[in-house]
């Protein structure tokens, strides 16, 4: 048996990141066996990948992590085709992929709750921060030339994190018309419906 056809893909249902992964999965039709994993996740993530997150491509003896090389391998076991042009597409994805870091981390502080202990040494809020960040690659990429329209590694991987502040938090990144046209196409593919993320908003209480 190779690597490749022991491939699997550790995902939570709502991940946007291993979205991204499961979407190519499916659009490439690639021998990878997606293997759903609980959120919270346990310590037992850690053996799988020392950050303890999703996605993981484990092939064979070798795991592969965090998303961004993730994506990489996938393309590259899909043949390397179109949707990815390494030259031109690598800072954009890897740009992409740290907006979603900042956008989740300002999710995930708001969502558990936590509020200033004590005197802010550092000047600003880092969740606020976090969110402006966003906006301005949302802004970025909307008037630059790193979104192309159809199947592109760096439009799936906009469209896992949109579609999941629209599942989650809320994100105004409709308002961005080249951004709206590209995920808004992209959601209606059959990758897209398969993987879609449950819907869940924080209470508050
Ligand atoms: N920077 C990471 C982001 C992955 C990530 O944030 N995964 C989330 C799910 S969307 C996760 O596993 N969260 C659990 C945790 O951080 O403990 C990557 O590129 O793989």
């Amino acid at each position: 048996m190779t690597d490749r056809d022991q491939a699997r893909l550790t995902y939570f249902p709502g991940s946007p990141f291993a979205r991204m992964c499961r979407v190519l999965v499916h659009e490439w039709d690639l021998p990878v066996e997606p293997v759903e994993h609980a959120f919270p996740p346990g310590p037992e993530m850690y053996a799988i990948n020392p950050l303890g997150q999703v996605p993981a491509l484990i092939l064979g003896d070798r795991t592969v992590f965090p998303t961004f090389l993730v994506l990489e391998t996938l393309w590259d076991m899909a043949g390397r085709p179109d949707a990815y042009r390494p030259d031109d597409d690598r800072q954009p994805l890897l740009t992409v992929l740290q907006m979603g870091d900042a956008y989740t981390a300002a999710c995930y502080q708001r969502w558990s709750g936590l509020g200033p202990v004590g005197h802010n040494a550092v000047g600003y809020d880092p969740a606020a921060r976090n969110l402006e960040r966003v906006a301005a690659t949302l802004d970025w990429l909307e008037t630059g030339t790193a979104i192309r329209e159809g199947l592109s590694m760096t439009g799936v991987a906009l469209a896992c994190l949109c579609l999941w502040a629209d599942a989650r938090e809320g994100l105004d990144w409709r308002s961005r018309a080249k951004l709206r046209a590209v995920v808004d196409a992209l959601s209606g593919r059959d990758s897209f419906r398969a993987t879609a993320p449950m819907a869940w908003s924080y209470s508050g209480t």
